[in-house]
């Protein structure tokens, strides 16, 4: 990909090629119930930020500086906004957080019904190993890192890992009192995803166990740094809508960072997590890391 971009211009770039090659993925000659593929593609082109994809393709460059790394990654990161996809639609469920928007449009549930979106999530999470599959048979990923990459996604994205840490949240909603309870929901909820990105980009591009172990530490700290800014950006835009943007008397429902250490402790934060991970990037001795250092800077400046 062309180096001069800005990365912004960069996200945007990779955010076009995924949603090209989603179509591939998904593509409408499937064999597949009309509207079950139509919920699927529903929330799949909502227009979210393609951050977890933009991740496993900017490891895979930033490992080996060659656009056909970035090219084999591609399923791999289309797999990845797909499992994430199905996280949100099944957590806008009535069962779950009952929201009527995500992305700035209804909800799944709202246009299919709860059991098409519960279908379409589903369908959504496995359609994924298949496509991971695929990289090993179109572009020559070896087997062996399709496996591992199949092994780890499912740790990552299973009960150990975003499930496991939605259910902590689900069953902590009341009771979270410490940032050390947070910080496993967090993890769980938010980082591993990140990591799982991260680290697949960086063994398609022929990443050593010790540079996975440095991008591990990149990928934990900038997503906790994600999830905090996310929560953040909630409450400033919250009291900006109430008319009152102040830096104290943090009230909400939610347990979050700002709501245990207030707003500018947890601004703090984002920005002590950002350096950890910059450090740990530094570390991992990469030969093009300078997207990745980007994106890191660009999730800590974000206002959306
Ligand atoms: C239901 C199994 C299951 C898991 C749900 C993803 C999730 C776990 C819940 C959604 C709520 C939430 C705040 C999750 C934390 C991760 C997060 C900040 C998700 C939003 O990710 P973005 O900002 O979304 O990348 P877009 O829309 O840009 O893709």
């Amino acid at each position: 990909m062309n180096d001069s971009l800005t990365i912004q211009q960069y996200i945007s770039q990779t955010a076009s090629d995924v949603e090209s090659a989603l179509q591939t993925i998904l593509p409408t000659s499937w064999d597949v119930p009309a509207l079950l593929k139509e919920s699927m593609m529903y929330s799949l082109q909502a227009g979210g930020k393609r951050l977890r994809p933009a991740l496993v393709l900017a490891a895979a460059e930033a490992v080996k500086c060659d656009s056909r790394a970035a090219a084999a990654a591609m399923p791999v990161a289309c797999a990845i906004e797909m499992i994430h996809t199905y996280s949100l639609i099944h957590d806008d469920l009535p069962a779950m957080d009952n929201d009527d928007y995500r992305r700035g449009k209804l909800t799944n549930h709202k246009v299919f019904g709860d059991a098409m979106a519960i279908l379409a999530g589903d369908a959504l999470l496995t359609h994924a190993f298949h496509a991971i599959v695929q990289s090993t048979r179109q572009h020559g990923v070896s087997a062996e890192v399709s496996l591992k990459i199949v092994e780890e996604l499912s740790v990552m994205a299973g009960a150990s890992g975003m499930v496991g840490g939605q259910a902590a949240d689900m069953l902590g909603e009341q009771g979270v009192t410490s940032i050390d309870q947070l910080r496993y929901i967090h993890l769980h909820k938010t980082s591993d995803l990140i990591v799982f990105s991260l680290r697949a980009g960086a063994m398609i591009g022929g990443a050593t166990e010790e540079q996975l172990e440095q991008i591990t530490k990149f990928g934990t700290a900038i997503g906790l740094a994600f999830q905090i800014q996310d929560d953040i950006l909630d409450l400033v835009g919250d009291e900006a809508k109430l008319g009152k943007k102040t830096n104290s008397d943090v009230e909400q429902q939610k347990v979050t960072y700002p709501f245990l250490i207030g707003l500018n402790e947890s601004r703090a934060e984002v920005e002590r997590l950002t350096s950890d991970a910059k450090r740990a990037l530094d570390r991992a001795g990469l030969e093009g890391p300078s997207r990745l250092f980007g994106i890191a800077d660009y999730l800590m400046k974000r206002d959306h």
